[in-house]
């Protein structure tokens, strides 16, 4: 069997970042260009692995954006899925989101299982609807789940027997999630761990992932193309894009990416050492210098400038007139925006940057990213600290949802046979963990 497929996602439509009208335009034409290129490439069908929308709400303009995309899509006779993200879940009270709104209109496939008291529910998407949990296109049998927080790999562990359930039919098998994988990320907690992806692997053979906004593959399995536009100032620099895949199962690898580059708003983000300036304005004449040779390094339209100061300040932080370096950069770039942070070291309390201010925050994710900073302090745990806290958190949400004291010890003892090497229990939990249910 040969198919051929683009996935992609965390498209942001609707973020207007630094408040500037011109970057609701650039995330609108990086979509664009994804749509432009499918339409013209013409592979089989297209993957949206979820974050089309920075919003549960978006404006008239990035739903023309959308629906102008889609329309291409649909024009051009691709047909494409989609996930609900983090970002454009269903806001609360209301009965539809925006994907759902696109596919009853045609545009997508919405997938999505159902998770009840009896377990995990698989629907196809059936002939003239668009919506379902799975859908059947070119020999490819394409199973797709909303983003699922802290409660991913319980998920997937429980859906496993509902994918084995299909049984050897020869489709070609791929799961789409909304979920990042340990360790691309510094900092960020994701869903996954590596020891997830292993058993995955008998019943996926094409694990299409969004969150992360990052370009990765893993376990020879797993694949990321990120976002497309820059979301955030430290995704400048990532390798990311879109990825045209060619499946051919008569190869002893099936699967080929290509990760195909989206033109985006050029950043210019510079960084200045304040600790090798005396005064104020030693400092101004330094940043002028930094900026100006930056500049001749730097031919771009327009761009993103920010200039972060870092180090330890040694004159009073109020001298600094930081609306002149901010003037500078406007006058040496003529950028689109322009920001000075103050990244000082002020003290030695620092805090994990997981989060900015403008995205949800997830408490599950919050409580998974504390627990395991602590676990990490203990170079006992250190090692398996993300596992630790993955099992915690999944402890607790089972005891939340009415389960017993044999329920959880079965749950925790499971756990302990998937967390790689063994770390050593303090004499209190080891005591627990030999009471017999
Ligand atoms: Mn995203």
């Amino acid at each position: 069997m040969r198919c051929s497929f683009v996935h992609f996602g965390d498209v942001h439509l609707g973020t207007q970042q630094y408040g500037c009208p011109e970057r609701l335009n650039d995330f609108g034409k990086a979509w664009l260009y994804a749509c432009e290129y499918i339409a013209t490439t013409h592979p089989d069908f297209a993957i949206c692995t979820g974050d089309l929308f920075n919003r549960f709400t978006i404006n008239p303009v990035t739903f023309d954006q959308a629906y102008t995309g889609l329309s291409m899509l649909r024009e051009a006779g691709v047909p494409i899925v989609d996930i609900q993200g983090n970002h454009d879940r269903t806001r609360y009270g209301e009965a539809k989101n925006w994907l759902d709104s696109f596919a009853d209109h045609g545009l997508l496939t919405h997938l999505d299982i159902l998770t009840g008291p009896d377990g995990i529910r698989l629907l196809p998407v059936r002939p003239g609807q668009s919506r379902g949990s799975f859908v059947e296109w070119s020999g490819c049998r394409i199973v797709g789940l909303r983003y699922l927080g802290a409660s991913t790999e319980r998920i997937l562990r429980e859906l496993g027997p509902s994918l084995q359930h299909f049984g050897d039919d020869g489709a070609f098998r791929i799961l789409v999630l909304h979920a990042g994988l340990e360790g691309i990320v510094p900092g960020v907690s994701a869903e996954l761990t590596v020891s997830t992806l292993e058993p995955l692997r008998e019943y996926v053979d094409y694990l299409a992932l969004g969150h992360l906004h990052k370009y990765y593959t893993a376990a020879n399995v797993a694949y990321n193309g990120g976002s497309l536009e820059t979301w955030a100032l430290n995704e400048w620099g990532w390798e990311r894009g879109l990825l045209h895949v060619e499946i051919d199962t008569d190869r002893p690898q099936p699967v080929s990416v290509r990760l195909i580059d989206v033109p985006r708003r050029p950043f210019v983000t510079l960084r200045v050492d304040v600790g090798r300036f005396e005064s104020p304005r030693a400092l101004e004449r330094g940043c002028w210098e930094c900026l100006q040779q930056a500049r001749a390094r730097v031919q771009a339209e327009r761009p993103v400038v920010f200039l972060t100061l870092q180090g330890r300040l040694r004159f009073d932080q109020q001298d600094l007139r930081v609306n002149k370096l901010e003037d500078a950069c406007r006058e040496i770039f003529d950028p689109l925006y322009a920001g000075v942070r103050e990244d000082y070291a002020t003290t030695s309390f620092d805090t994990e940057k997981a989060f900015s201010s403008d995205e949800p925050v997830d408490r599950s994710v919050l409580e998974r990213q504390i627990l395991r900073a602590r676990l990490a302090e203990d170079e006992r745990y250190a090692p398996v600290a993300a596992e630790l806290a993955g099992l915690a958190v999944e402890l607790k949400e089972l005891a939340l949802h009415g389960a017993d004291g044999a329920h959880l010890l079965k749950a925790f003892r499971a756990a302990r046979q998937r967390i790689p090497s063994q770390p050593e229990l303090t004499p209190e939990v080891a005591k627990h963990a030999e009471v017999e249910p």
